[in-house]
């Protein structure tokens, strides 16, 4: 019922949708005693399972776990009737929900809210809605859903057809009947692929128009799986808690086997037992790389053509239905029940709209660049504006009237997918930057209902009113959800994830990817942080704990846990011989690094015997000379040695197309300073004198290093100035140690638990030198003479007790008069950007350094 606008009803809080989510917020605050109205434009509950009524449309995760959790009494009352339900049993199932909570009450439905706007003197929100109608609320909740705003038809000609126009998500209530029709739909989608089977039932003729073929694998439909039903009866509490903290949503076991490495028969054999499974989280889980390593998805992605290969008799259309420009599961992958068979039926037809595109839709039907379609009936099976779309249209506006359309311009922006600076008080349950389409949604909404509820029942304990994500804590979650996907394949495909479904809309990939179990333990720690990175304010208050509650990349953090977890010994509790012992076990698990044209291992007439080289001359024709790096290797002047760079200077040859010269330098104990920096400078001097021999191009002579290796090399630079020769075009430092001061903050932050720590650095420092010559520019760098020195690239990692030594080196050779290009190894720590082939967040910053390297010498 409609109020006159001018008395505006009041709540605590509004919800908007009454579908998985906004049913269990409702739930959870009614608990909290708060005042509550939910809006739905929907004529009852349901959400997404109201309005996608097409035919075939399931879920697509087992209903074991696509089902509510947080009540066992809930639980116990329903049983489902297959592994993936229909719509209709979703809706009934959500219907029994609303019913038996009792929440029809505070839902109203058939409103859709128009726009809000945030009142900063009140700290309210004012809705309103299509009615006319005025709604003020503290806390507005947007329950939308991920999938809910049809993509606008975007074919030219879209209104002209004169048959009878269907979309997959907007299914007339009253069913469609196809019998006896031609019959399109465009778009081959999970909505495409569940329904054009059943389509095809009816149909006289059918046309699919196809611009990406999908991977999809047979659901095998039936009872729900024995194995899980089997665990939730023998305990509920456990497996729902392991869904809780799994990467899915889903309890399943994570493999470690990588496709590159594993044998046919394991292939094969895990391939067909995921095939036959029919789970998403089985498909997606073969192999442990299949979503970061290209080769190891694409065994996975032939063995699925295979089969779609020997389900389709006609060779051609076969191919025409194997996906090809897309890595499997970058796309939503998805469940069929008989999809490819159909394909064989005679009145089935497939149209590649890579070969014939559409031109246009005409009165009759749908014309391509080759043929004309008569048809009676197109069914548009073209997607959503995913995650954003509806969350943008309730058309918001905060607290500087900035709408959230304009805010979110070039794309989303969050803090922890939950709330938007600039929009107090304004939570979204799933949205963009949370684990949400990526996971079992059930699981995603109760873990996020559950934060809402349990921050304003923290709100109402504390007498707070408004809660705002700082703009600081934003930019680092937008930074960490970008970073987990860019070490995968997923920022590859032009897939709705990513936002390229929908023309002009910005390519940002949306939801995150670290997992449901990494995102949980996130959004906990910000909890137990008092809430870190909100700014909170009641009366006479104003509180902020501000912070990035994730800085380093995802995939350092998981060697580190990886690592932790081993349980080696620290380092410097060894002798020099066991940690040398230690560290050679733990080289040879790692991947070789990239291909190089040649590898040859040689001696170097050192000042006090030989030193022995190892070369590396990049790919390409043998005969040209290259520009030459004198390489030398980290380990704190104790540890190290040419096998333990090896897999870095593979790959500083190959993206630097220079000659890369790795020196083994002589190790304390047994010979301390300054001897490690006087075999340095006399391995460059014999690489000047000796350049075009080791293909070198005489002249263009640089030197490189990591960590202790970088110290030799900043002193062969100065020890060379100093002797008037030879001439070095430029000084790589990955970060160096140029100093011996262990007091700078860098020291006191990343000082313990970054593999580096203060321990182990003096550990090697009390083998290198004494105290006394600590501060001797042969040792420490920092403290020499800079002028006229080469110039240099100095890498620095932010979670690295070196780091602000390095930088101060950068800018101490500024100062001088050096140039310095100063790259930032953001989220790394002192040894990940070394981890070639280990770290794939590593190989931006090495692709920087290699041209850095390029750019010591002239172009050729
Ligand atoms: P999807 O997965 O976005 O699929 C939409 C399909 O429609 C897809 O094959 C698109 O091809 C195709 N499409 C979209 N626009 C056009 C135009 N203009 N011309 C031709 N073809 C077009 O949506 P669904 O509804 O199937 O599934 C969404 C999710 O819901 C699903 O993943 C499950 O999680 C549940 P494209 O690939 O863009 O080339």
């Amino acid at each position: 019922m409609n109020k006159p606008a001018s008395v505006p009803e009041q709540f605590d809080a509004v919800v908007v949708g009454a579908g998985f989510s906004g049913l269990y917020m409702l739930y959870r605050l009614r608990q909290l005693g708060l005042s509550v109205k939910v809006l739905d434009s929907a004529g009852d509950v349901g959400g997404t399972w109201y309005w996608n009524r097409y035919p075939g449309a399931r879920c697509d995760i087992p209903t074991t776990d696509y089902t509510y959790s947080f009540d066992p009494e809930l639980e116990k009352e329903w049983t489902w009737s297959e592994k993936y339900a229909t719509q209709p049993e979703i809706l009934e199932y959500l219907r029994f929900a609303a019913d038996r909570l009792g929440l029809r009450p505070d839902i109203e439905f058939s409103v859709t809210v128009t726009s809000a706007r945030w009142d900063e003197p009140e700290k309210r929100w004012t809705i309103t809605t299509d009615g006319g109608q005025e709604i003020r609320c503290r806390y507005y909740i947007m329950a939308t859903g991920c999938l809910s705003m049809p993509k606008s038809p975007d074919i030219e000609g879209a209104g002209r057809f004169a048959g009878r126009v269907y979309l997959t998500s907007r299914w007339p209530h009253e069913g469609a009947d196809f019998t006896g029709q031609r019959v399109a739909v465009i778009g081959t989608g999970s909505s495409g692929i569940q329904s054009i089977p059943l389509i095809a039932r009816q149909a006289r003729r059918l046309t699919v128009f196809q611009r990406t073929p999908n991977f999809s694998i047979p659901a095998h439909n039936g009872p729900a799986p024995a194995d899980r039903l089997e665990r939730l009866a023998e305990d509920r509490d456990e497996y729902r808690d392991a869904a809780r903290w799994s990467r899915g949503g889903v309890p399943i076991d994570p493999t470690d086997i990588l496709g590159g490495t594993a044998s046919e028969a394991v292939r094969r054999e895990r391939f067909e037992a995921a095939w036959e499974q029919g789970e998403l989280f089985g498909i997606l889980n073969v192999f442990a790389d299949q979503g970061v390593n290209p080769a190891a998805n694409d065994i996975v992605a032939e063995m699925i053509r295979e089969k779609i290969r020997s389900i389709v008799t006609d060779p051609g259309i076969a191919e025409a239905l194997c996906p090809k420009d897309h890595y499997f599961g970058t796309k939503r992958p998805c469940l069929d029940t008989g999809y490819f068979e159909t394909y064989d039926l005679p009145h089935v037809q497939l149209v590649d709209l890579r070969k014939q595109p559409i031109v246009s839709i005409t009165e009759e039907g749908i014309e391509t660049a080759d043929e004309s379609f008569g048809f009676d009936a197109i069914v548009y099976a073209t997607g959503f504006d995913a995650m954003t779309g509806a969350l943008v249209a309730a058309d918001a506006a905060g607290r500087d009237g900035v709408s959230l359309k304009e805010k979110w311009a070039a794309g989303p922006s969050t803090y922890l997918g939950l709330m938007t600076t600039g929009f107090p008080n304004f939570f979204m349950l799933t949205g963009p930057g949370s684990p949400s389409v990526l996971s079992n949604m059930t699981v995603s909404i109760e873990q996020h209902v559950d934060w809402v509820a349990g921050c304003l029942e923290n709100m109402r304990d504390e007498g707070l009113e408004t809660i705002e994500p700082t703009a600081l804590a934003e930019a680092g979650w937008n930074q960490h959800v970008q970073d987990c996907a860019a070490i995968t394949l997923h920022p590859t495909a032009n897939s709705w994830y990513m936002g390229a479904n929908v023309p002009g809309k910005p390519r940002v990939f949306l939801p995150y990817i670290g997992g449901v179990n990494a995102y949980r333990q996130a959004c906990d720690e910000v909890a137990a942080q008092g809430y870190l990175g909100f700014r909170l304010t009641g009366p006479g208050e104003d509180r902020c704990r501000d912070g990035v509650i994730r800085r380093m990349q995802p995939d350092v953090a998981m060697v580190l846990e990886f690592m932790a977890a081993a349980g080696m010994p620290p380092l410097e509790t060894l002798s020099a011989a066991d940690a040398r012992a230690l560290l050679a076990v733990t080289a040879e698990a790692r991947p070789p690094g990239p291909e190089v044209g040649e590898v040859t291992d040689g001696v170097i007439p050192g000042p006090s015997g030989h030193l022995p080289y190892r070369l590396y001359r990049p790919a390409g024709p043998s005969e040209g000379l290259r520009p030459l790096v004198m390489y030398f290797h980290g380990g704190g002047w104790v540890l190290g040695n040419l096998d333990s760079d090896d897999p870095l200077c593979r790959d500083l040859c190959a993206r630097s197309g220079a000659v890369v010269v790795s020196v083994n330098y002589r190790h304390a104990p047994e010979v301390r300073f300054p001897a490690a920096a006087l075999d340095a400078f006399a391995a460059v001097q014999w690489a000047d004198a000796n350049a075009i021999e080791l293909g070198g191009i005489p002249g263009q002579l640089a030197v490189a290093g990591w960590s202790a290796g970088a110290n030799v090399a900043a002193v062969a630079c100065q020890l060379a100035r100093g002797a008037e020769g030879p001439h070095i075009s430029g000084q790589l430092l990955v970060c160096p140690v140029v100093d011996s001061d262990m007091t700078r903050p860098s020291y006191t932050e990343n000082g313990d638990g970054y593999i580096l720590t203060t321990a182990l650095m003096r550990w090697f420092w009390d083998h290198y030198a004494d105290p006394a010559d600590r501060g001797d520019p042969r040792a420490a760098p920092l403290h020499g003479n800079l002028e006229g020195l080469p110039e240099a690239c100095i890498v620095t990692a932010d979670f690295d007790p070196l780091r602000d030594e390095g930088v101060a080196y950068a800018r101490a050779l500024e100062a001088a008069g050096v140039p310095v290009r100063l790259v930032r190894a953001r989220g790394h720590t002192h040894t990940s950007v070394t981890m070639v082939g280990v770290v794939i967040s590593g190989a931006p910053v090495r692709a920087e350094i290699g041209e850095a390297l390029g750019d010591f010498f002239p172009a050729p």
